[in-house]
């Protein structure tokens, strides 16, 4: 795999999912190609397995809550280093400090305070592969399928 098909899950948090239009306008700046992608609305113990590696913080069930308050966007992006590209243009977690360090972050100009901070972005290229099968599974189900694979066209 060159890394120009570096795939990484990319989460429109509740809280911007009305600004869809702009981020998606960020990625296409950034030469980030989408995928895939769907809306949907988690529920709790879906956003409890997404998470689950901050189960024992004290933010925990906030975060939950606010991942379960209204439908999210997930997207793989493909692109030249999508996995650090996408976190760059997300900024800081806590949209305070992206607001101060980075201005034009998303998360600075849709996000709220430490836990309605915009988006996600899968952090490793394990992380990448869990969070891409946990939104996009590849075993069938009844409805349309998610295996369709993004090629160039040339
Ligand atoms: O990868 P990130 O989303 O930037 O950050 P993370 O994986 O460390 O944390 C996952 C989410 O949990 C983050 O997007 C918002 C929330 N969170 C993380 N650290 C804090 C937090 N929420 C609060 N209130 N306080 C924190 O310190």
């Amino acid at each position: 795999l060159g890394s120009k098909e570096e795939r990484t899950l990319a989460l429109v948090k509740p809280d911007a999912v009305s600004k869809l239009g702009d981020i998606l306008e960020t990625l296409h700046a950034a030469n980030l190609i989408v995928t895939k992608a769907k809306m949907t609305k988690l529920t709790w113990s879906q956003a409890v397995d997404f998470y689950v590696e901050h189960q024992s913080k004290p933010f925990f069930s906030n975060l939950v809550q606010f991942m379960t308050s209204g439908p999210v966007v997930a997207m793989e992006l493909m692109g030249d280093g999508s996995i650090a590209a996408w976190r760059r243009l997300l900024g800081p977690t806590d949209p305070a400090v992206a607001g101060r360090e980075a201005r034009d972050s998303v998360r600075a100009r849709f996000g709220t305070d430490g836990v309605q901070n915009a988006g996600h972005g899968s952090d490793s290229l394990a992380a990448a592969a869990r969070e891409v099968e946990f939104f996009f599974p590849s075993t069938a189900g009844p409805g349309p399928s998610n295996t369709a694979q993004y090629t160039e066209c040339t």
